[in-house]
């Protein structure tokens, strides 16, 4: 179908107004629901921040967090009257990303409609060949966005851009030259939080913290290990680009003072990967005298005791670990660490005065009866505050994808389905999809009903909404 994107307007103004957007989760069967979880779209909040540095008008739709409806969507374009609007989209979210794009065609057919996000970085072509979608953008998108303003502002093509692949008018795909990623993050704007919903509108996970408002916070990008499941690497590339000491804490102080925010949540891989900078960090809070909780993503190979001392004296409450499975081979296959360095982080940790929380997942291809239950007794040998279990979905751009499709065992390609909790993705040469399910629901009974683990999250059911969230997360895990 050729696209009626008609965003080459002579005499166009030199700066445009760019609407960004989350899906609204449900929206491609008009039933939209809020999710249980939310946290700020940091890498929308990044673009808006540097197309605002090029003078153009933002606005964002955290579509996702709020529960949009299609309506709302129509008017929110409708009211604003953007000529670009951008689309984020992980994988899950891509039927809902179509359908944006869709309802802002509908609205005016001239809106030049971007997408991006870890979906389109994996698979541009497919995303740019939708018929809404005019052009696909691969990868970071401060640059390309700040480009794809200026060239509509401009009147000018956009179908050259780096970093992007569009259609052209044509039904081919067109590869632009990738675009350099950015290797000096402390040169981006913080992101734009003034423009999404105030913090009290995001529900993060309970076990990060119920003190005051919250913001997820990223102190790098990129990551130097391939685990076989995860896309991180294949997204933002092996070499971990991070933000300096001071960069960080100055977003923290402007996130405290300006916001009220108090709880942060690191998002990145492991912003302790470098031990200096790390004890920076910890030395600028203390100095600044920020009355904050943290907590953070690490990887246990990569922890000492005295790093979790000053962590915890800066505010530390929680490290998250990625464990994933209790068998050693299976360890190794998946590229984790070893279980005796895992038991000695989270050891460290606990001793540490640090809540330890450990994530595990079901369903690699080496799995097993006999691996499910390994998996299990391992994270309760483990002195862990909290856990949690799923069901590996092998995303796109991941090895795990691949020996999947190699295998001939991926069975379908709808992309909603592509959610832990979702319709079985592939199938197992050893167990079935009932097993996978059936293990989370029992490594959840296994895990919380103890009665160290009871008395402890008893302890945090202060709020209705942590006890909602409690309640939620035991209907849908426990029976
Ligand atoms: C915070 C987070 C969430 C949050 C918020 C997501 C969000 N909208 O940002 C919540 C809790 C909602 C979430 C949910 C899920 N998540 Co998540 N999440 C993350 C996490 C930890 C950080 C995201 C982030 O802020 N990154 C930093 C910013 C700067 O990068 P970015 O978001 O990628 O954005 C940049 C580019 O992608 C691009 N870009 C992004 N959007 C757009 C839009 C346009 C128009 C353009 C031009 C460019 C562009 O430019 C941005 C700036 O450079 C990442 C891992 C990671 N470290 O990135 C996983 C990650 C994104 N999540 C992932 C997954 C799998 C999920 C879930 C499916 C897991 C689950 N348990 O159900 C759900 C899906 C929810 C759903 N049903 O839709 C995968 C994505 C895989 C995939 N191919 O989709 C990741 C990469 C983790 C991983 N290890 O593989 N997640
Ligand atoms: S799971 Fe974590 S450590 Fe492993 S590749 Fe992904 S981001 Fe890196």
């Amino acid at each position: 179908m050729t696209k009626s994107c008609n965003y080459k307007q002579a005499g166009a103004a030199a700066a445009v107004k760019v609407l960004l957007i989350t899906p609204p989760s449900g929206l491609w069967k008009d039933s939209v629901q809020r999710p249980w979880i939310s946290t700020q779209p940091l890498g929308l909040a990044y673009i808006a921040a540097a197309i605002r540095q090029k003078h153009h008008v933002v606005q964002i739709l955290d579509g996702y967090s709020i529960g949009s409806s299609a309506s709302e969507i129509r008017e929110a374009v409708r009211s604003f009257q953007p000529q670009i609007v951008g689309i984020s989209s992980l994988t899950p979210q891509w039927p809902d990303a179509e359908k944006v794009a869709v309802i802002v065609k509908g609205v005016n057919k001239n809106i030049c409609t971007a997408v991006g996000g870890p979906h389109v970085t994996a698979l541009p072509a497919e995303a740019a060949s939708h018929h809404a979608v005019d052009i696909a953008v691969v990868g970071e998108g401060e640059e390309t966005m700040q480009e794809i303003c200026d060239a509509v502002a401009a009147g000018s093509p956009i179908g050259n851009i780096a970093g992007t692949v569009s259609m052209n008018g044509g039904n081919i795909p067109k590869h632009n030259p990738g675009r350099a990623r950015n290797s000096d993050l402390d040169s981006l704007p913080f992101p734009a939080h003034d423009l999404l919903p105030e913090p009290a509108r995001y529900n993060p996970y309970p076990a990060w913290g119920n003190r005051g408002k919250f913001s997820c916070i990223i102190s790098g990008r990129g990551c130097p290990y391939r685990c076989s499941f995860c896309d991180v690497t294949s997204q933002q590339g092996r070499r971990y680009r991070l933000r300096s000491a001071e960069n960080i804490v100055d977003e923290i102080s402007w996130l405290n003072l300006d916001f009220g925010v108090t709880t942060f949540s690191f998002r990145d891989p492991s912003m302790i990967c470098d031990r200096n900078r790390l004890m920076e960090i910890c030395r600028l809070i203390e100095e600044k005298n920020l009355s904050i909780a943290w907590t953070c993503s690490a990887r246990a190979n990569e922890i000492d005791p005295e790093m979790l001392a000053a962590m915890k004296k800066a505010g530390c409450r929680l490290m998250q670990y990625g464990i994933e499975v209790g068998n050693a081979e299976m360890l190794l296959k998946i590229k984790k660490i070893s279980k005796a360095r895992v038991a000695e982080a989270v050891r460290q940790t606990r001793g540490a005065g640090i809540l330890a929380h450990g994530y595990f997942l079901f369903g690699f291809l080496e799995e097993t009866k006999e691996t499910i239950a390994e998996t299990i007794s391992f994270a309760k040998e483990l002195k862990l505050d909290s856990a949690g279990f799923a069901v590996m979905v092998p995303f796109p751009g991941t090895e795990e994808f691949e020996k999947y499709s190699r295998e001939g065992l991926l069975i379908m390609k709808d992309w909603r389905d592509y959610v832990p909790t979702g319709v079985p993705v592939y199938r197992h040469r050893n167990v079935t999809h009932e097993d996978l399910v059936k293990a989370t629901r029992q490594a959840y009974r296994e895990f919380y009903l103890r009665p160290r683990i009871i008395a402890k999250h008893i302890h945090v059911m202060k709020n209705y909404h942590t006890l909602n969230n409690y309640l939620r997360s035991a209907r849908q895990f426990l029976f």
